[in-house]
């Protein structure tokens, strides 16, 4: 019987998908019986009630007047070490390589090689920010130095390999959802509010960012409204809903189209679509796609990145080029008009998001990934 570890955990605790997985996998750890410690800036945001094997420990930043910017980043490193050492942590799991993977290499340096670090590699850690040259080389190290690196897709695992010319083994962790959480809910009441009976309902929800390309969803809904009615209900803040809101009433689409802001309970609101837009330029894994997978709900969207390893092309969903909003429009419309194939899709949603991406199979592959590094296999 192995036994249970002290983890210390880093993430971006208020927002992206990275936080999510990582606070997602403390609580899991934590219900399996490992202590867990979150050390961060303030409380992630899906932590939720209390739990007597987690813990939270607060990164405080100091802002001394020759500081042009208040060095966050070392504070980090510091509180990991701290924390390391009092609490006797075996294992620094960091979220995201920058700086949190950085970071922990420093706190190695202070607390010695018995702390073992592994790094999960999300996405945009690798496909924008290791393009950049102030970085690179920094991201590189920290890869290297790292116990144990995963990645949350085949797609993104190839991109490290090639942009930062890293041949160490890297495993692959998908991500995962908690299906205590996330399972087809009855919405019937309060999908009433948004659409007709007899209309159909296309989501999209994210952070709103270029990479995104949420014109996509708005060029791929019109064309379908043109043919079965629809509404589009929109989830998420950020930097492109300004612009969104414009293109629409260009188009004249606002009676439409509703903007939901941000939510937190996803399972609930994504049990209203009948598909989830994901059109995405970049997307190393598309973690919205398994949340509406395993509440029974289809991705229509790009065939960017990981997401062919999530979405599987005509049984789960439907994937075009990127860009591509004409095929992707004529997907919904074909799933929209055929009950049966919806109903076969939907079927096969739940099918793939358990066998495939379950808490349990994903949690035991950290776990044995922990094992392995502290040599206790
Ligand atoms: O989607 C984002 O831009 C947020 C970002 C993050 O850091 O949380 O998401 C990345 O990590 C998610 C969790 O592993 C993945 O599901 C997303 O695909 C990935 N985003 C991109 O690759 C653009």
């Amino acid at each position: 019987m192995d036994s249970f570890l002290k983890i210390g955990i880093t993430c971006y605790p208020t927002l992206g998908g990275s936080g999510v997985v990582a606070t997602e996998l403390g609580k899991l750890l934590a219900d399996k019986g490992h202590e867990v410690h979150f050390i961060s800036h303030s409380v992630p945001f899906r932590l939720g009630s209390f739990h007597k094997n987690i813990m939270y420990h607060e990164v405080e930043v100091s802002d001394y007047y020759v500081f042009r910017y208040p060095p966050y980043d070392l504070s980090l490193a510091t509180k990991m070490a701290q924390v390391a050492k009092a609490q006797n942590l075996d294992i620094l799991h960091v979220h995201y390589a920058v700086p949190h993977a950085v970071c922990a290499f420093l706190a190695k340096q202070m607390v010695g090689d018995k702390l073992k670090v592994v790094t999960t590699l999300h996405g945009t850690d690798i496909t924008v920010l290791a393009q950049d040259e102030s970085l690179k080389d920094l991201i590189r190290l920290a890869i290297n130095e790292s116990d144990a690196v995963t990645s949350v897709s085949r797609d993104l695992m190839r991109e490290t390999r090639e942009v930062l010319d890293i041949v160490r083994d890297i495993d692959l962790t998908y991500n995962f959802v908690d299906e205590r959480q996330y399972h087809p809910r009855d919405v019937c009441e309060c999908r009433k509010d948004f659409a007709e009976p007899g209309e159909k309902v296309l989501m999209h929800i994210s952070n709103f960012r270029p990479v995104k390309r949420v014109g996509d969803v708005v060029d791929v809904f019109s064309m379908v409204n043109e043919q079965v009615p629809s509404k589009l209900l929109f989830v998420g803040e950020g930097p492109d809903l300004p612009k969104i809101q414009w293109k629409i009433k260009e188009m004249g689409l606002e009676d439409r189209v509703h903007f939901l802001g941000k939510q937190d309970d996803i399972a609930q609101v994504i049990s209203m679509a009948d598909v989830l837009l994901l059109p995405s330029e970049k997307e190393s894994f598309g973690l919205v796609a398994l949340e509406a997978m395993a509440c029974g709900i289809p991705t229509v969207g790009s065939e960017a990145g990981g997401i062919p390893e999530l979405v599987a092309h005509g049984e789960t969903g439907f994937l075009a080029p990127i860009g591509d909003t004409r095929r992707m429009a004529d997907y919904c419309i074909s799933l929209f008009n055929d009950p049966e194939l919806a109903s076969r899709v939907r079927k096969a949603c739940l099918n793939r998001a358990k066998c495939y991406f379950s808490s349990d199979t994903i949690t035991s592959v950290y776990e044995s990934i922990y094992y392995r590094v502290l040599g206790r296999k």
